[in-house]
C-alpha cells in the first residue's frame, strides 16, 4: 500500500485557481483571488466541501469536468478528486422506484433485493409513502415506525439526510431510534463509568504539546493517515500535517496493529504485530511487567486513581491462579516476550502518548481494550503532563488540532423549534430506542427484553423502516441474517444517492441529489473548528433527484405540517440563519466575519486561528493539578480502576475492573474448519460504501473485487497468488475478493476492508449466498460487545480462504438494477 500513498503528487492544481489558501481573518475583508482567475466564459470553479474536505470544482459548459482541494492539503487526498464520478455515476438512483411485487400487493416480502423495479412518478411515489406512513402510525403508532437511520450521509449544515428524517417524523408523531453508534459503541458506554466522559469524542491534548514534549508515539490500532482523510463535519486537514511534523522530527512512532496500516507505511513507524482482539493480554503483559519491576506510578494511582488494588490482584493471578506475566501475554497476543518487557521499559522511561484507535473495541467484550489502555497509562503517570497519557481520538476528525477562536454555524434540527412548555410527543421519545447495532436483533425478536448498561430494553414491533443517508448492508454485521430480518417489516423505504444494497433491498426507492446538487455550509475539523466552508451547489439535481429536505417538506405537506417543517424558510433563509449564529459568537469572541451575503460571493473558505491558551492545552491537566477541586464525573471523582456501578450490573460479560476474556472467535480460537481470524480496517480510498462507485476502486480493486491482505505463508499454504480471486468463508456466510499477498499482516489473519458493497449472486437461492464483490459483514457476527454496551463487534470472527476455482461471476452491483421503465 505504500506506493499508493507515496504516489507523486497530482500537479492538479498546476494552472488553476484551486491553490489559494484558505483566508484568515484578519480585518475581516477578503480578498478574491478565485473569482479573478476564472477567465473562460463558459467556465468557472465553484467552491463547496464534503466529508473530505473543502473542495474546487471545475464546472465547463454546465459539467464538471475536475475536482480538486480549495485549500491544499500537506498529503494529497484522492477522495477530493472524484466529483465528476459521483454526479455522473451509473450507480445513481435517477427516479423514485418501487418495487414490482410491492406494488402488486406485496404478498412476497423475500423478493425484496432480487424484485424488479418500476418507475413512477414523485407524485405517486410520496403519495404512496405519505398513506403508508399514516396507516402503520394510525394502526401501530410511532413503536411501529423504526428511523433509527444511522449512516454518515453527506456533510451540511441543513441538508443532514437523517437528522431531516427526524424531523419529518417529530412533527408527524414520532418514532423508534436508536442509541450510540458503530464507531465507538462499546467505548462511548465504558468510559463514562472510568472518566466520566465519553472521551472518544473529545478535544485532545494539543499538537503543538505533543510537537515539543512527546518521545514516543503509540498509535494502538489506530491508522490516521488513512481515516483522517474525512471528518464528520469535514477535515481541516491540519491532523495529516501534524503527524508529518512529528515524524520529521525523527521522534519514535510505534504501531500495534494486526496490519502494517499505511500510516505505518507513511511514517516510516515500528510495527508491532498484534492478533486481532488481543490488545488486552498484551496490556495486561506491559502492567504486570511494570509492577514485576517495581516501575509503575503508585503515587499517581493512589491519588488520581480508585480501585487499583482491585485490579492489581487480578493482574498478579491472586484472584483467578494466572498471573499476567509477559510470557502469558505472548502467548495470546503474538507479541514477543522481549518486545512486552522492552515496550514496558521505554513506555515508563519516555514521555509516551498512547493514542487508542477504535477497531480494537469493535470486538466482543471490546468495553476491555480501552479500560485497560485508560489503566495502563494510569500506571505510566503521565496523565495530564504534557504530550503523555492517551488519548482515543487523534485518529479521527484532526483531534489535538487547536480549538479556534470564532464562531460555530447553526444547523437544522430534528425537532422544530417548539414554545417553552409545549406537549409533544418528545417527552416520550425514550422509550422508543435500542442500541443501533442490535437492528437485526430487534427486527427478528419483537418483544425481546436485552440488558444494556444497567437498565433492560424491550424492543418494539416494527413494521416500516425508513432509511435516509445510511447503508446497512454494508455496515451492519451477518449481512445474512439481516436479509431474514429485513423481510418483516410490511415496508421498506430508503432515501439514497445511489443503488446501494440497502436500496436494492427496499420496497420504495427515492432518489436524493449529492451535495453538490444543492446549497449547503459546512464547518472543518469537528474538534478544532477551524473555518467554515460554504457548500455551493455545483449542478442542477441529475435526472430526478431532489433533495432530502425538499422529500421530506413534502411529506409533511401531506401530513398537514409543511410549515411546521419548513417554518417557512427557503433553502437561501436556512443556510443565512445558521451563518449568523456564527456571526453572533464570532463577534461575541472579538473576531470580526464578513456578513453572509459578502462571504457567499467570495466562493471560499473563512479560517479561524487557534489562541495561545488551546495550542497550550493538556487534557487533564487542571484535574492533574487539583484532583479535589477538578474531579472527573466518576462517582469516586477519579479514574475508576474499579467501578462499583459496573460490578454492580453484575454481568457476566463486564466485571468491575478490566479483565481478559476470550471471544468466541480471535486467533487464538480458531476451528479447522475456519483457521484465520478476520480484521476489518476502515478503507483508505473509500468513506466506508461511500465512493466506492468511483474510479477510485480502479486504485484498489484486485480482478475488479475487494482486496483481501494475506500473509505469504498463509497464501503459500493454500496454493493462492497475488491477483488471484479468492472464496472467504465464515460459519455465516461467503464473499469473492482479490488476493493481495503480503508480508505486512500477521501471519493467521486476513484483513478485508469495510464499506464494499453487497453483492449477491443467489439471494433467495442459496442459504448463504455468495456476494461476488466482498463485502466483509457477510462474514462478521453480530452479537453486542456485552450486556453493558451492546456495541457491534465485527472484528470478532474466523474464517477460511481458498481459490476461487472456474469463472467468478461478474460483479453487478454498480450497474442500474433490474427496472420494467
Ligand atoms: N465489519 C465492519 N463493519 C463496520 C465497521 C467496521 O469497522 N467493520 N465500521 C462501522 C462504522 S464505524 C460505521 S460509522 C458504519 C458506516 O456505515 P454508514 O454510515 O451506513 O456508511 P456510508 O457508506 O457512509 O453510508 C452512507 C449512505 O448515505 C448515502 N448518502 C450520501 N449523501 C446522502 C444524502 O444527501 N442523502 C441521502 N438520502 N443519502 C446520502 C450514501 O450514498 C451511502 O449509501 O459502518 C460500520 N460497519
Ligand atoms: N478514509 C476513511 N476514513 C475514515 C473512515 C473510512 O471509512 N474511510 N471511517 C470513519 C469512521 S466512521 C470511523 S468510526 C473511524 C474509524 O477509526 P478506527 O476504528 O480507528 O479504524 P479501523 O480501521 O477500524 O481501525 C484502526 C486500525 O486498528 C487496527 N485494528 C483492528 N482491530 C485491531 C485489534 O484488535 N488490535 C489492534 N491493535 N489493532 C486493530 C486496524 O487494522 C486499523 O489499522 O474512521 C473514520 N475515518
Ligand atoms: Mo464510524
Amino acid at each position: 500500500m505504500s506506493e499508493k500513498i507515496n504516489a507523486k503528487r497530482r500537479e492538479f492544481l498546476k494552472n488553476s485557481s484551486l491553490g489559494v489558501a484558505g483566508v484568515t481573518l484578519t480585518g475581516g475583508s477578503l480578498t478574491s483571488t478565485f473569482a479573478k482567475a476564472e477567465s473562460a466564459v463558459d467556465s468557472k470553479t465553484v467552491v463547496t466541501a464534503a466529508h473530505w474536505g473543502p473542495l474546487g470544482v471545475v464546472v465547463e459548459n454546465g459539467k464538471v469536468v475536475k475536482s480538486g482541494p480549495a485549500i491544499e492539503p500537506s498529503v494529497v487526498n484522492e477522495l477530493q478528486s472524484v466529483v465528476a464520478d459521483q454526479l455522473y455515476s451509473e450507480a445513481r438512483i435517477k427516479y423514485p422506484m418501487v418495487r414490482k411485487g410491492y406494488l402488486e400487493g406485496n404478498s412476497d416480502r423475500t423478493l425484496r433485493g432480487r424484485d424488479e423495479w418500476v418507475r413512477v412518478s414523485w407524485d405517486q411515489a410520496l403519495d404512496l409513502v405519505a398513506n403508508e406512513m399514516k396507516r402503520v402510525r394510525e394502526k401501530h403508532g410511532p413503536s411501529g415506525i423504526f428511523a433509527g437511520s444511522y449512516g454518515w450521509y453527506s456533510s451540511g449544515a441543513l441538508h443532514a439526510a437523517r437528522t431531516l428524517l427526524h424531523r419529518y417524523l417529530n412533527v408527524t408523531g414520532g418514532f423508534v431510534g436508536t442509541k450510540g453508534d458503530y464507531s465507538t459503541g462499546a467505548a462511548q458506554v465504558i468510559m463514562p463509568h472510568v472518566l466520566g466522559t465519553i472521551e472518544v469524542y473529545e478535544q485532545q491534548t494539543s499538537w503543538e504539546v505533543i510537537l515539543e514534549n512527546t518521545d514516543t508515539i503509540v498509535l494502538w490500532g489506530a491508522n490516521p493517515i488513512t481515516t483522517m482523510r474525512i471528518a464528520w463535519t469535514s477535515t481541516d486537514q491540519k491532523g495529516i500535517e501534524y503527524f508529518k511534523k512529528f515524524k520529521d522530527t525523527g521522534k519514535r512512532i510505534i504501531c500495534i496493529d494486526p496490519v502494517r496500516s499505511e500510516t505505518c507505511e507513511f511514517l516510516g513507524a515500528e510495527w508491532v504485530p498484534i492478533n486481532t482482539a488481543t490488545d488486552v493480554p498484551l496490556m495486561l503483559g506491559i502492567a504486570h511487567e511494570l509492577v514485576r519491576q517495581n516501575k509503575h506510578d503508585k503515587a499517581f494511582l493512589k491519588k488520581y486513581t480508585s480501585g487499583y488494588a482491585k485490579f492489581e490482584d487480578y493482574l498478579l493471578g491472586k484472584t483467578d491462579g494466572q498471573p499476567k506475566t509477559a510470557e502469558w501475554a505472548s502467548k495470546i497476543c503474538g507479541v514477543p516476550v522481549e518486545i512486552i518487557q522492552t515496550l514496558a521499559n521505554d513506555f515508563s522511561s519516555k514521555r509516551t502518548m498512547l493514542m487508542g484507535g477504535w477497531g480494537m473495541q469493535r470486538q466482543r467484550h471490546g468495553e476491555q481494550t480501552h479500560w485497560m489502555l485508560v489503566t495502563l497509562a494510569s500506571m505510566l503517570g503521565q496523565i495530564g503532563l504534557p504530550g503523555g497519557g492517551f488519548g482515543l481520538s487523534y485518529h479521527y476528525s484532526n483531534g489535538g488540532v487547536p480549538t479556534v477562536k470564532g464562531g460555530v454555524l447553526g444547523s437544522i434540527t430534528a425537532t422544530p423549534s417548539v414554545s417553552a412548555g409545549e406537549k409533544t410527543w418528545l417527552d416520550e421519545t425514550s422509550k422508543f430506542s435500542f442500541p443501533v447495532a442490535r437492528l437485526t436483533d430487534a427486527l427478528l425478536h419483537p418483544g425481546k427484553t436485552i440488558k444494556y448498561n444497567g437498565t433492560e430494553i424491550t424492543y418494539p414491533e416494527i413494521k416500516v423502516i425508513y432509511w435516509a443517508g445510511g447503508n446497512p448492508y454494508s455496515h451492519h454485521q451477518d449481512t445474512n441474517q439481516m436479509v431474514k430480518a429485513w423481510q418483516k417489516p410490511d415496508t421498506i423505504i430508503v432515501n439514497d444517492v445511489n443503488w446501494t444494497a440497502t436500496a436494492r433491498m427496499a420496497d420504495v426507492v427515492l432518489p436524493a441529489t449529492t451535495s453538490y446538487e444543492r446549497n449547503d455550509l459546512t464547518m472543518s475539523g469537528d474538534y478544532s473548528m477551524m473555518n467554515i466552508y460554504p457548500m455551493k451547489q455545483v449542478v442542477p439535481p441529475q435526472f430526478e433527484a431532489r433533495s432530502d429536505y425538499d422529500i421530506f417538506a413534502e411529506l409533511a405537506k401531506r401530513a398537514g405540517v409543511e410549515e411546521q417543517f419548513t417554518e417557512g424558510k427557503t433553502e437561501m433563509q436556512w443556510l443565512k440563519e445558521f451563518y449568523q449564529v456564527a456571526f453572533t459568537a464570532a463577534r461575541n469572541n472579538r473576531v470580526v466575519m464578513p456578513k453572509f451575503e459578502q462571504f457567499w460571493e467570495e466562493n471560499k473558505p473563512l479560517t479561524f486561528e487557534a489562541t495561545e491558551p488551546a495550542k497550550q492545552w493538556v487534557r487533564y491537566e487542571q484535574f492533574r493539578n487539583d484532583p479535589l477541586l477538578n474531579p472527573l464525573g466518576t462517582p469516586s471523582g477519579k479514574i475508576e480502576i474499579y467501578s462499583d456501578v459496573v460490578a454492580k450490573m453484575n454481568y457476566d460479560d463486564c466485571k468491575g475492573y478490566p479483565s481478559w476474556m476470550e471471544p468466541e472467535e480471535f486467533a487464538g480460537n480458531v476451528t479447522e474448519e475456519y483457521p484465520l481470524a478476520l480484521v476489518t480496517p476502515h478503507p483508505y480510498y473509500r468513506l466506508h460504501s461511500q465512493l466506492a462507485h468511483t474510479s477510485l476502486r480502479q486504485k484498489y480493486a484486485v480482478n475488479d473485487r475487494e482486496p483481501v491482505l494475506i500473509h505469504t505463508e498463509d497464501a503459500k499454504t493454500r496454493g493462492i497468488v497475488n491477483g488471484d480471486i479468492v472464496r472467504i468463508e465464515s460459519p455465516r456466510g461467503q464473499v469473492l475478493a482479490g488476493a493481495v499477498v503480503t508480508d505486512g499482516i500477521i501471519k493467521g489473519t486476513i484483513a478485508l476492508h469495510e464499506g464494499a458493497w453487497y453483492d449477491p449472486l443467489d439471494l433467495g437461492v442459496s442459504e448463504k449466498p455468495l456476494c461476488k464483490n466482498g463485502c466483509p459483514n457477510v462474514l462478521t457476527r453480530d452479537e453486542g460487545t456485552s450486556k453493558l454496551a451492546q456495541g457491534n463487534s465485527p472484528n470478532t470472527c474466523i474464517v477460511q480462504v481458498e481459490k476461487f476455482q472456474g469463472e467468478a461471476p461478474r460483479v453487478t452491483v454498480f450497474e442500474q438494477p433490474k427496472h420494467s421503465a
